[in-house]
């Protein structure tokens, strides 16, 4: 590992080989990296504020301490809102676009992002991560809309996440591969750690919250059933692994394989996560890492999401385990409406 390739030199060398591109992109990346840099720092603060006992209600400055994913929120916001790259933006904690500031620079991209993904986690310090999407505009010119996000992932250009966890990692692909960054706090840099991700063609980890088995569709029951028998040759049973926390488990699963599956239940007939910040993002980088992503009848890629804020059923990783649940879900469902 060459640990003096920072994320910008990297991304700077990434534009290199597109000679017709403008360095927008280059710099929207660069900026939602110094962002995650600003939030591992609150991050790990966090948990020092819980094991001292303070407040965290009010701190020296007089300020209102905002809860850890609004200030990532925040933090999202300024920095991207005014990098001069974006028409529009999305985020998790806002029901509806964010637009620019008046006089900002309207930029060519739009983004969605869910900003901490799984901070209901952080005070027992389980991994949390911030998940972003990034759409050339499609509106023509002036403040983008609501139409310049609400198209199927396929049409992204570039995502990624910050996975704040043992250690910070960047994760991201922009069509060439996926590479992942690792925080150096000294050097206060993203330094490339990861150079083309690649996750195994099959795993031995499937990853689900099976507390929700009683209601699942017969397709997933019969499938996660079947990776917990043991019948030799197939290297069974698998292993479970869940951490309850997305960006986490996804990580995992990129990196050893396997699947991570959160299919619908009676309490949640269209699936518990977020398409467009959440599922259709890690879809563009598990199929740039060699896997695959699936609502259970099809690609995730191809959804066109009804809302912003629209749920999906999520079956994401090799894409051995990914084909195998599809088969599941078409012998014992019949083809769900994708
Ligand atoms: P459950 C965290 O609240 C989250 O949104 C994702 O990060 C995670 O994958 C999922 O929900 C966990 O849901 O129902 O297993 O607690």
């Amino acid at each position: 590992m060459d640990d003096t390739i920072t994320i910008q030199r990297h991304i700077a060398k990434i534009q290199e080989h597109h000679p017709e591109a403008s360095g927008e992109l280059s710099g929207l990346l660069n900026a939602i990296a110094f962002a995650g840099k600003l939030i591992q720092r609150e991050v790990r603060k966090a948990g020092l504020v819980d094991i001292l006992g303070l407040t965290g209600r009010i701190n020296v400055q007089g300020e209102e301490v905002q809860k850890l994913d609004m200030y990532a929120h925040h933090i999202l916001v300024r920095t991207i809102g005014q990098s001069g790259y974006i028409c529009v933006m999305a985020s998790e904690e806002e029901q509806d676009v964010i637009h620019l500031p008046e006089g900002e620079k309207i930029g060519h991209y739009a983004i969605a992002f869910d900003p901490l993904d799984g901070s209901s986690n952080i005070d027992a310090n389980v991994s949390i991560g911030s998940v972003f999407s990034i759409f050339r505009r499609r509106t023509p010119f002036g403040p983008g809309s609501v139409d310049d996000l609400l198209r199927p992932g396929r049409e992204q250009v570039a995502a990624g996440y910050i996975l704040y966890g043992s250690s910070t990692m960047m994760v991201f692909s922009s069509g060439d591969g996926v590479h992942g960054f690792t925080y150096d706090p000294s050097a206060g840099e993203f330094l490339l750690s990861h150079p083309y991700i690649k996750i195994p063609p099959r795993g031995n980890y499937y990853s689900v919250n099976e507390g929700n088995h009683a209601t699942w569709p017969e397709g997933s029951k019969r499938f996660v059933d079947y990776l917990k028998e043991s019948d030799g040759p197939e290297k069974k049973p698998y292993s479970l692994r869940y951490i309850g926390s997305l960006v986490a488990d996804f990580h995992r699963t990129l990196v050893y394989g396997g699947v991570f599956l959160y299919p619908p239940d009676e309490a949640r007939p269209e699936g518990k996560l977020r398409l467009v910040y959440e599922a259709a993002p890690l879809a563009y980088l598990v199929e740039q890492a060699g896997g695959a992503a699936s609502n259970g009848c099809g690609p995730i890629r191809h959804i066109v999401p009804s809302s912003l804020h629209a749920r999906t059923p999520l079956y994401i990783g090799s894409p051995h385990e990914v084909k195998l649940l599809e088969s599941y879900v078409a012998k014992y469902e019949g083809a769900r409406a994708t």
